[in-house]
């Protein structure tokens, strides 16, 4: 994995420049790239797998690299200037320019090894304002592709979101104890008790819970209203990236663990149709259970 320590995204800091670039451009090539990468993917689906370790409990496949080159090659044809931030390691990669390509190749690798038919490609296009630091990058457009159920999600800032060209919404559930909540469990020990402790504070209250494995996938499920609220002690800023402009522009609203802005650098997120994030952090008492997290 490509960590996001703040020595990498600070070598971004102030090397971008405004851009007039539209965003209904960016969306396009990011539809076109995740559904292109999707495809890839899903033809590999029930071939043999080359798995190899990344980390701890962290895996990649030949399908992953497959994708990754597939997308970037494809942005980088059309915008050589265009700089990105991916999942899968590629020095070859431009890290600064006036948009940031930020890719999750197979969102849900685990599930996509196993021939658990939950997974995506995400790929979202931030802008950092001018002198700005990494942290307020803005993601401009973004594309999340399931190919098992051919589903296109996709949303450019300020001409909402849609599911295979028709305008999606988040749900209008107005409490928790009608929602359908989605979660997905973290690699490391420390989280996998915190998010267990969050599953005993919700579990009378709450309609239901479902882990999805795939965190750019259920977060598209938000935007479009099946899930009420996704809670994650840990992901990475490819699986967010296109899901925050998609659940935005979908009407719904992704913050921090701590409730603030969610930008980049945070490791965790409360993403829900806007009415719910402050009753569940309420209700699970998150600030006391993320006060002796370490690293968020
Ligand atoms: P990945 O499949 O691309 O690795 C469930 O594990 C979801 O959370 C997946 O979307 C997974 O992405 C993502 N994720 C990101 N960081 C993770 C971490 N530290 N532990 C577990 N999952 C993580
Ligand atoms: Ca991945």
């Amino acid at each position: 994995m490509r960590h996001v320590q703040s020595s990498c995204l600070d070598n971004r800091t102030n090397m971008n420049n405004q851009t007039s670039i539209d965003p209904t451009i960016l969306r396009s090539i990011a539809e076109q790239a995740a559904t292109q990468a999707g495809h890839l993917i899903k033809d590999k689906w029930s071939q043999p797998r080359q798995i190899s370790s990344k980390g701890f409990r962290d895996i990649v496949t030949d399908a992953d690299i497959a994708s990754q080159s597939l997308i970037t090659g494809l942005i980088r044809e059309r915008f050589p200037d265009h700089g990105f931030l991916t999942e899968e390691d590629d020095p070859d990669l431009p890290m600064t320019g006036p948009i940031i390509w930020i890719i999750d190749p197979v969102d849900g690798t685990t599930n996509y090894s196993r021939q658990i038919p939950s997974f995506c490609v995400s790929i979202g296009a931030a802008r950092l304002p001018n002198n700005e630091p990494w942290t307020e990058a803005e993601v401009l457009a973004g594309a999340i592709y399931d190919p098992m159920r051919d589903e296109l999600f996709s949303a450019a800032r300020g001409q909402g979101s849609t599911l295979n060209h028709q305008t999606i919404h988040v749900s209008q559930t107005p409490g928790l104890e009608t929602a359908a909540v989605g979660f997905d469990w973290s690699r490391e020990y420390d989280r996998r008790l915190a998010m267990a402790e969050v599953i005993g504070r919700i579990a009378q209250d709450v309609h239901t819970l479902r882990a999805t494995g795939s965190a750019a996938l259920a977060l598209a499920w938000v935007a479009a209203g099946r899930f009420d609220l996704y809670f994650n002690f840990r992901i990475g800023p490819w699986d967010m990236a296109a899901a925050k402009v998609i659940i935005v522009e979908a009407g719904g609203q992704v913050s921090s663990l701590l409730g603030e802005r969610w930008d980049v650098e945070d490791s965790g997120c409360i993403a829900s149709n806007g009415r719910l994030n402050t009753s569940f952090k309420r209700l699970t008492q998150l600030d006391e259970l993320v006060a002796v997290l370490s690293d968020v």
